[in-house]
């Protein structure tokens, strides 16, 4: 294997500029001139402005200009869009209600955005922000998802709060599977509503170069290329190529920076507005009311078995709470990206799927880590395991007895699964989670006053978003395909520019893995370039697990071209024919001799245009490609969660954590194990801890990290964390995504775990030690 190619365990490049406090990020660009952004920001869920007085404001030191919805709208700068239209089973198509940058008439939850404040220091603009006078009519709020009909409309256009009521499968199928059951479960439950909170809260620089009629935006993104097409269409700028949008480091985004939000639309028209670059970074509290939050589901579930415990149908209706605006890809979150991973690793015949995706007056809910695969994971494997139960069986032998076996499996709900060994992933699991130990921990556990659970999930997502094939006939429009261009050097030294963008996977070392391996060239000599429009072809960026199977691909491809156009020179060069020029180690050679040149040769050969004269061969080395997957890669494992519970406190210690993933071929393992760390702290803070809460009139009570409780080291286990690998037929790699498979696993493993302790008493997410203490209260005995 070369050191540092394919399966290599290199240490990421990029952390020397991070661990140094060397990262370029959006708060550290300073533009000269630049003035500073506050938003006034709503202190009602649901209100009619009558007015906004910035008189008071405007008279302030350093103030520069204060800018409202009526400012945007004489601008004729129409409102932030949804970019997926989903269709309501009546055929009729969602009822997408205005979203202007600036709140125009109305604000519709607390931290809506009201007008900003242009000020010579960032202080200076906070303090008028404060200055601004609106006067409000405080209209009733709605904030419970469940309780949305007959309240008062967040928008005019959906009178009853139903922004869709989407299906996905066949009914009378499943109708009539579950009339044949001989045994039914349901299950009610809440997937609780998360906030993202990236280390980095969003921030945006807008600067407009009056000579050019040119605009600038750097920006907190993981999609600069979308941002820049949605942005330039909202704000009226063409040729889009005249709006430049850099996103440099990015401090984490879990799907939260993918969206086109308020804050950077204002700042790149504000900069025109006042003739000043215009910066905005916004503080936690701002990241809490105003990021898009994540989850926040109501679910009944239903799985129908027969006598002998083979799963026959699955039922599901969803309440998605969609918050007070469509977020940009919030519709196709709880349908597209849910409802087709109901079948979980399960051959079940029949499976029906409804989703009312319903506005409340709570923040825009769009994609975070997972989006829409970790509610389908803890509907099924939450089932399954009281399923389970119900019957008298052993979790694991039902699931065994249910899981697909053969492939390719054509689920009930579009998916195609391509490749898998389920079985192989759950022996390995309790191998690994020594299973067979745990009757003894349990008892020991219970001799000192304990109560010690274990729980299972086998999960499934679907990512590699997103073939256009399968986009296309989920009726979605738009496919996500990448791109990448890879530039040789006359040195032989190379930089691959990337549609994807990294905001902590590691690409700028797993990309030149990938090169390296290739090529045959050392790491060091491979830059890798993404997260600007102006030097990147058009790309879609990270979310979705893609950037390795879509985004590498890519890479591959590319690769390809640059290894073909090196075969031709080295042909010319050697004086042999091009079918002769055998490829490896970083070596062109001619077949069965020892003439050769070193890939770094033959790239200055091929810079060496004189040479060619004559030749059809154009200098230099240089390719690109574009990469557009036929299928979603399906990564799959088993987690099993161990813990103990002390019940005089409810507090629940995580003792064993043990996770077996399929990711196809991995490029680094180190980087891979990382992601699934990462994911599973996140699955876990879900679980346990994390919980975003509005009171009834809408304001958001755990607004702060003195109320939202993030995992910390101390709420987490040593991992044990094993792989199985089934090569991805789809892709040249055999890559499977693994950026987001914790997050997905996680949650159920640990309510089962804590369910399974308590003797199957119901616990709610997150499942904090009062939850678990209140659960301990109403069961019977407690040991
Ligand atoms: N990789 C690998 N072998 C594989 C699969 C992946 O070596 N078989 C490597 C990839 O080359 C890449 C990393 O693992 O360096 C993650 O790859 P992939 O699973 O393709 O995911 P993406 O790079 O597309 O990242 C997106 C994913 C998502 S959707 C969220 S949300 C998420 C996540 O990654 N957000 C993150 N991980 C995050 N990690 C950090 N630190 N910060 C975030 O915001």
């Amino acid at each position: 294997m070369n050191a540092t190619g394919i399966g290599a365990a290199v240490r990421r490049k990029e952390d020397q500029r991070f661990i140094t406090g060397k990262g370029q990020y959006t708060d550290d660009v300073n533009r000269a001139g630049q003035a500073y952004a506050a938003f006034v920001r709503s202190p009602h869920a649901h209100a009619e402005i009558r007015g906004i007085d910035t008189s008071a404001a405007l008279a302030m030191p350093g103030v520069i200009a204060v800018l409202t919805g009526a400012d945007l709208a004489a601008d004729k700068i129409g409102g932030l869009i949804c970019g997926w239209m989903i269709h309501s089973k009546d055929g009729s198509p969602m009822k997408a209600g205005a979203h202007p940058a600036l709140a125009q008439g109305k604000v519709r939850y607390v931290g809506d955005h009201v007008a900003v404040v242009i000020a010579e220091t960032a202080l200076q603009a906070r303090d008028a922000a404060e200055a601004v006078s609106v006067d409000y009519n405080v209209l009733p709020a709605v904030v419970d998802p469940a309780k949305v009909k007959g309240a008062t409309a967040v928008h005019d256009v959906a009178p009853d709060n139903t922004v869709f009521s989407w299906q996905l499968g066949d009914k009378a199928g499943t109708d009539a599977a579950f009339a044949s059951a001989a045994h039914v479960t349901r299950l009610d439950f809440i997937n609780n509503r998360l906030v993202p909170n990236a280390i980095e809260p969003r921030a945006a620089v807008g600067d407009y170069d009056a000579g050019t009629d040119s605009f600038t935006l750097y920006t907190t993104s993981q999609n600069p290329h979308v941002a820049r097409l949605v942005l330039s269409a909202f704000i009226g700028i063409a040729p889009e190529n005249k709006l430049r949008v850099i996103a440099p480091d990015v401090g984490g985004g879990f799907g939260s920076k993918i969206f086109i939000y308020a804050e950077e639309t204002v700042c790149v028209w504000a900069a025109k507005r006042v003739g000043r670059p215009v910066k905005w970074t916004a503080d936690r509290t701002e990241a809490f009311l105003a990021d898009a939050h994540g989850r926040d589901h109501v679910t009944r579930a239903e799985l129908a078995l027969d006598a002998k415990g083979k799963m026959l149908g699955l039922r599901v209706h969803t309440i998605a709470n969609l918050g007070a605006y469509l977020s940009t890809f919030s519709s196709s979150v709880p349908t597209y990206l849910y409802a087709p991973l109901l079948s979980g690793q399960y051959d079940i015949p029949a499976i029906y799927a409804e989703v009312d995706g319903v506005y409340t007056n709570t923040a825009p809910v769009d994609a975070y880590r997972g989006a829409g695969r970790p509610e389908a994971t803890f509907v099924v494997e939450r089932l399954v395991e009281v399923a389970a139960r119900e019957i008298g069986s052993d979790p694991v032998a039902f699931r065994k007895k249910n899981f697909v076996s053969k492939f390719p499996h054509q689920t009930p709900v579009i998916m195609n699964y391509d490749v898998g060994n389920y079985p192989a992933a759950m022996d390995k699991a309790l191998e690994l989670a020594d299973y067979k130990g745990f009757a003894r921990r349990k008892r020991e556990s219970a001799k000192a006053g304990k109560l010690r659970g274990l729980g299972f999930s086998a999960y499934i997502e679907a990512c590699g978003i997103a073939p256009s094939q399968a986009v296309g006939s989920l009726g979605a429009g738009v496919g996500l395909w990448e791109s990448a261009e890879v530039r040789v050097n006359p040195t032989g030294s190379v930089e691959v520019l990337t549609g994807s963008h990294s905001h902590g996977q590691g690409h700028e070392t797993t990309f030149a893995q990938l090169v390296s391996d290739r090529l045959g060239i050392g790491i060091d000599q491979v830059s890798v370039v993404h997260g600007d429009t102006d030097k990147v072809q058009f790309g879609m960026g990270t979310y979705g697990s893609r950037s390795g199977a879509v985004g590498m691909s890519a890479i591959v491809k590319a690769l390809d071209k640059v290894i073909a156009k090196g075969r031709k020179v080295a042909a010319y060069v050697l004086e042999a024919a091009e079918s002769d020029i055998e490829f490896k180690d970083g070596r062109f050679t001619v077949a069965g001799t020892d003439k050769g040149l070193a890939f770094g040769e033959v790239a200055l050969q091929a810079y060496i245009a004189h040479k060619f004269s004559g030749q059809e061969l154009e200098p230099g080395l240089k390719e690109g490609a574009f990469y557009d997957p036929t299928n979603f890669t399906f990564p799959a494992g088993v987690h099993i969660c161990e813990l103990e519970i002390d019940p005089d406190t409810g507090v629940a210690r995580i003792d064993r954590w043990t996770a077996v993933d399929d990711f196809g071929t991995v490029i680094n393992p180190m980087i891979v194990e990382g992601q699934v760390h990462g994911g599973i702290a996140q699955g876990v803070g879900q679980a346990l801890l994390e919980g975003a809460h509005y009171d009834d009139e809408g304001q958001l009570v755990t607004a702060s990290f003195m109320d939202y409780a993030m995992p910390r080291a101390g709420d987490l286990p040593s991992y044990t964390v094993g792989m199985t690998v089934t090569p991805c037929p789809s892709n040249p790699l055999g890559i499977k995504g693994c950026g987001e498979a914790g997050a997905i696993a996680a949650p159920p493993a640990v309510i089962n775990a804590i369910t399974d302790a308590l003797g199957h008493e119901h616990v709610a997410m997150p499942a904090t030690s009062q939850e678990i203490w209140r659960a301990l209260q109403r069961m019977p005995t407690q040991m």
